[in-house]
This record gives C-alpha cells, sequence and structure tokens, in this order.
C-alpha cells in the first residue's frame, strides 16, 4: 500500500492567516491527509512556519520586536490555531530553525559543486534615504506586466508574474516610502535555471494528472523561458550563505522555503526513534507525494525547487501531484493580510467551531475558478449542511432511539427491501466520494458526503419508525438499527471535513474516534454497530448561525 507525503504552503510567519489561506492549502492538505489515513495508507504531513524573507523583517519591525523574538511568538499563535482549526500535522515546523539551515546549506554546496551557481554583478535597489539595500519587497512599485501599482519586488501579486526590483515602474521603498531608489553594483549568487529547461519540461508534460491550473502555469513559465534567478540577499536574517566572498549575505527566502519541507521531515525523524526521514523524502515509487498550495505558489513549487533538488544530485523526491488553488475572496474583493480585510483565522475560532468553517471552505473551495466567502452564503450553507442535515440526522435518529429502544441499539431482524435498496445506493455513493478524494476532488468529495447525509435523512423520513412502531416494534426495530449505524456512516464519511463534531459523534456510539476506518461495503456499513451496544445522544452538534453573529467577523484594526 503506498505511503503518502503530504505538504500543504508553509504560511509566512508574518502575522495570523485569513480563511483564503487556510482554505488553499492548509485546510485540503488536512482533509486528504485524514482521508488517506482512514483508508489505512501511512501518511507523513508536513507543514511550518516559513520565517525567512523581507515580509517577517517588516512586520517584526513593525511589531517593535528583534525578528527571532517576533518569529518564536507568531510561530507558536499560528500552531496553537491550526491545532484547534483540527489541521492533523505530523509535525508544524519552522523554516528558521537548525535543520533547515543545514540543510538548505548542504543543496547549495552540491548545486555548486555541480556548476549550477554562478556569481553575477547585479543591480540592487539602494536607498540613500534608507542608508541600505532594499531587497525583492523592501520594494514596491508599478508592475510592467500588468500595470498594478503596488507590485512587490519579487512578484506581482495581481498577475503573478515573478519580478526582479529593476523590473519595477517607479519604485519606492517599502520601508520610508522614499521614492530615492537608486541601483547600485553588488555581487550576488544566481541559480541557473536555464540549464533545466528541458528536464523539466520532460518531466512536467508527463504529469497528466496534475491539474489543469498547475499545468498551464508551470508550461507557461517553460514557454517564456526560464531566466537564472538570483538566491541570494543582503540581509542579516535568514541562512548564512556558506561561500567565501558572500559572508554577511543569506539565502532568498524562496531558495530555503520549500527546503523546509524536507526540513520538517528531519526534525519529525529525530523527534522520535523508529522514523526515519528517508524513507519519505528518498523513497522510491511507494512513496506518493502531493502537496497542496495556491496558484501564486506553483512557478515555486513546479519549476524552482524541482531545479534545486535535480541539480543537487541528491535522491531526493518530487512531487507526484502539485494540487494548486484559485483564490478564495471575501465579500467579492481580495481578502488582505496586509490590509486586515476579511476574516482571520482567530476571529473565526472565536466566533464559530472550527467544523462550521471547514466545512464551508471545504465544500466551496477554490478549486476550478476563484469562489466568494460572503456571510450571507457561508450561514445559508452550513445552516442547511451542518445544522438541517447532519445534526438534524444525528438528533432526530438518536433521540428517538433513545427514548423508544433505552439508548440500546436494537435487533434488526425484520430489515427488508428498503435496507437492501439504501445499501447498494449507500455503496455507489461511497464508492463515489473515495474517487474524489482520490482525484483530490474537494469540492465533490464535500458534495458526495452531503449526498450522503441526505440519503440518510430521506431513509429516516420515508422509514417513519416513529409511526411503525405503533403497530410493528419488530419493523421499527430494524428501522432505527438502521438509521442508527446510518449516523456512523454519516460520521465516518464527514470526519475528513468535520473531525471534531464527527468524533463526538462516534463516540456517542460507542465507537472508537481516533481511528476512523473507512466503509467499503453498503451492506457491512448498516450493520457495522452491534445489537446491544448502548449509546447516548450528543449535546446539539451545530446551532443554527444567524448574519447577526458574525457581524464582527470582519472587523480588524488596521495592521
Ligand atoms: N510562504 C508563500 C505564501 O504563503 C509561502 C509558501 C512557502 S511554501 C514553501 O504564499
Ligand atoms: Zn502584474
Amino acid at each position: 500500500m503506498a505511503k503518502f507525503l503530504i505538504t500543504s504552503a508553509l504560511p509566512y510567519v508574518n502575522g495570523v492567516k485569513h480563511l483564503g489561506n487556510l482554505a488553499g492549502s492548509l485546510l485540503p492538505a488536512d482533509i486528504h491527509a485524514r482521508f488517506r489515513r482512514q483508508t489505512g495508507h501511512e501518511v507523513l504531513f508536513l507543514c511550518g512556519t516559513d520565517e525567512h524573507g523581507t515580509p517577517t523583517e517588516l512586520a517584526a519591525q513593525a511589531a517593535g520586536l528583534p525578528v527571532a523574538e517576533y518569529c518564536l511568538c507568531q510561530h507558536a499563535i499560528q500552531a496553537d490555531i491550526y491545532r484547534r482549526f483540527g489541521l492533523s500535522f505530523d509535525h508544524f515546523s519552522r523554516t528558521s530553525g537548525d535543520a533547515n539551515r543545514l540543510l538548505t546549506q548542504e543543496l547549495f554546496r552540491h548545486l555548486d559543486a555541480a556548476g549550477y551557481i554562478e556569481p553575477r554583478i547585479i543591480r540592487q535597489a539602494y536607498s540613500s534615504t534608507d542608508k541600505r539595500f532594499l531587497p525583492d519587497r523592501y520594494v514596491v512599485g508599478t508592475c510592467p506586466h500588468c500595470g498594478n501599482p503596488n507590485a512587490r519586488g519579487d512578484q506581482c501579486e495581481n498577475c503573478t508574474r515573478l519580478l526582479d526590483p529593476d523590473d519595477l515602474v517607479s519604485p519606492r521603498s517599502a520601508i520610508s516610502g522614499a521614492t530615492d531608489v537608486e541601483f547600485r553594483e553588488t555581487r550576488h549568487l544566481f541559480l541557473k535555471l536555464s540549464a533545466f529547461e528541458g528536464r523539466l519540461r520532460r518531466w512536467i508534460e508527463t504529469r497528466r494528472d496534475w491539474p489543469a491550473l498547475v499545468h498551464s502555469i508551470a508550461l507557461k513559465w517553460l514557454d517564456e523561458g526560464l531566466k537564472d534567478r538570483c538566491i541570494t540577499r543582503d540581509l542579516t536574517w535568514g541562512v548564512p550563505v556558506p561561500k567565501p566572498g558572500f559572508e554577511g549575505k543569506v539565502f532568498y527566502v524562496w531558495f530555503d522555503a520549500p527546503i523546509g519541507y524536507i526540513a520538517a521531515a528531519v526534525e519529525w525523524s529525530a523527534a522520535a526513534s523508529g522514523r526515519d526521514w528517508r524513507a519519505w523524502w528518498q523513497g522510491g515509487d511507494d512513496v506518493r507525494y502531493v502537496q497542496f498550495l495556491a496558484k501564486d505558489n506553483v512557478p515555486f513549487h513546479a519549476i524552482s525547487f524541482p531545479a534545486t533538488i535535480l541539480g543537487s544530485g541528491l535522491p531526493l523526491k518530487l512531487p507526484d501531484v502539485i494540487k494548486g488553488f484559485n483564490w478564495l475572496t471575501f465579500e467579492g474583493g481580495k481578502f488582505s493580510t496586509s490590509g486586515q480585510r476579511g476574516i482571520f483565522t482567530d476571529t473565526a475560532l472565536a466566533l464559530l467551531p472550527a467544523d462550521s468553517w471547514r466545512w464551508w471552505l471545504a465544500a466551496n473551495a477554490p478549486e476550478n475558478g476563484d469562489a466568494d466567502f460572503t456571510i450571507e452564503r457561508f450561514v445559508d450553507g452550513v445552516n442547511k449542511d451542518l445544522a438541517d442535515t447532519f445534526g438534524n440526522l444525528v438528533n432526530r435518529c438518536l433521540a428517538f432511539a433513545a427514548a423508544r429502544f433505552d439508548s440500546t441499539v436494537p435487533e434488526a431482524r425484520d430489515a427488508g427491501a428498503a435496507e437492501d435498496k439504501l445499501a447498494v445506493e449507500l455503496g455507489t455513493r461511497l464508492e463515489r466520494l473515495r474517487g474524489h478524494h482520490e482525484a483530490l476532488a474537494l469540492r465533490k468529495a464535500a458534495e458526495e458526503v452531503r449526498s450522503i447525509w441526505r440519503l440518510a435523512n430521506a431513509y429516516l423520513a420515508d422509514a417513519a419508525p416513529w409511526t411503525v412502531i405503533k403497530e410493528d416494534r419488530g419493523r421499527a426495530a430494524a428501522i432505527v438499527s438502521t438509521a442508527v449505524n446510518l449516523v456512523r456512516v454519516a460520521a465516518v464519511a464527514g470526519w475528513p471535513f468535520i473531525p471534531s463534531a464527527a468524533a463526538e459523534v462516534l463516540r456517542s456510539l460507542g465507537e472508537d474516534a481516533e481511528l476512523v476506518p473507512w466503509l467499503e461495503d453498503g451492506k457491512e456499513a448498516l450493520s457495522a454497530i452491534p445489537a446491544g451496544r448502548r449509546f447516548r445522544v450528543p449535546s446539539l452538534l451545530f446551532p443554527k448561525v444567524a448574519a447577526g453573529d458574525l457581524a464582527t467577523a470582519a472587523c480588524r484594526p488596521p495592521a
């Protein structure tokens, strides 16, 4: 059975992330990790905070803290939020840790020895007002490709193109706003990306199972021709460049950040005996590596990180699938961290259970196009799916069963045609659900879960045990037994999406809520809980939400 190495893009450490960040990598990765564990696969699910680079330095500066202290504290805040969101990482790492420093330097040495690193003199933005070089995000200006007036020195968020600071029109300092930006000569190291064009093209062209979005972004890059990339910076915070003549410089954040995926496995491995990171990162075809990330991260994952790995000559895995996401927008506009626009993960948790957010964001994931979050659609969606469908099934069924069958699963001797038909239908749906998960089709998987919940409700409504029991207690017992099993099926199928509510339901049924094995067969699924098992009715799982409850959701003090 294949092992699954799963990574989510590493969120920048610079402040609490918004729901768009959750929806576009962290959450889908968690849902897939949970599904694979459910189906009996060995899973290593890794993530961590991306702590280097100018965004971090700028944020630390704004917070008035030394950057290392700022990172330590912000890492802890994010780790806690993700734990409360039920993100089941095997390890949540930090790119500023020793493991990543050592690995980054090692990969660099291999690349250098293989001739893929070249020193070049470049012109770097320098501000006399600030008395310093202004790499990457320290300089902002107008994008030469799309005209976005707030493009950053490393990338335009609007058109996703990677930039060099001197591509910007009318550059200005992000620190002081100074426009006295001049370009001074400084010596830096370049990764010869152009040398990998052929190999990357052959590799990417065979990846027919990648989402079209990812495939086309990667191919567009290749079609435009790969430019060698400067991988060092005139900064002090970062991984030091281990090469004479480059003392005092550090690697560019996008050089060391993806190496953080490997470093996370190294740390995970070191934390307990019997773990070997090599069995994952140097594994053969028995390991499938799936990456989850937003579309602006695709070039780094499909082009520059693979080039780093290929060029190092080390036997490290390339991703088997890159699952890229579009944008989640907020009430018709952009979620924005800098503008503090939208709903942020900490606020979300203070307002509603994690599962409510998880469900809606997965069911409406920006998978095949951008998706818009509105309070109205959110409230409508979670009320219908979680309160009226899943929650109603659990409560209606278990409350009736508890009252009329003494909180004990009855015998199902009088099951008949209705249950046979249900079993067939359920079997088909479970198989479809599995297929959607395997295809990383998140929205379709959520849709199928919803259909299973609806099927269960429809069965209960049609079979009407509350009427039948007046004349035929045996038949009512069969219906109730089936329905209690359906509640279990609803929880097991929903578990990757709403893990804590599902676990609560399973516990109330006397089931193991830690290990939630997949259901293979409809008939078996309907008779899994033995007659005589005691159960309890869980307290209300999803109270109805009113738009007014969320009135404060998007209120954030300006950053
Ligand atoms: N921190 C970018 C982002 O959150 C970045 C991902 C790194 S993955 C190695 O958009
Ligand atoms: Zn642009």
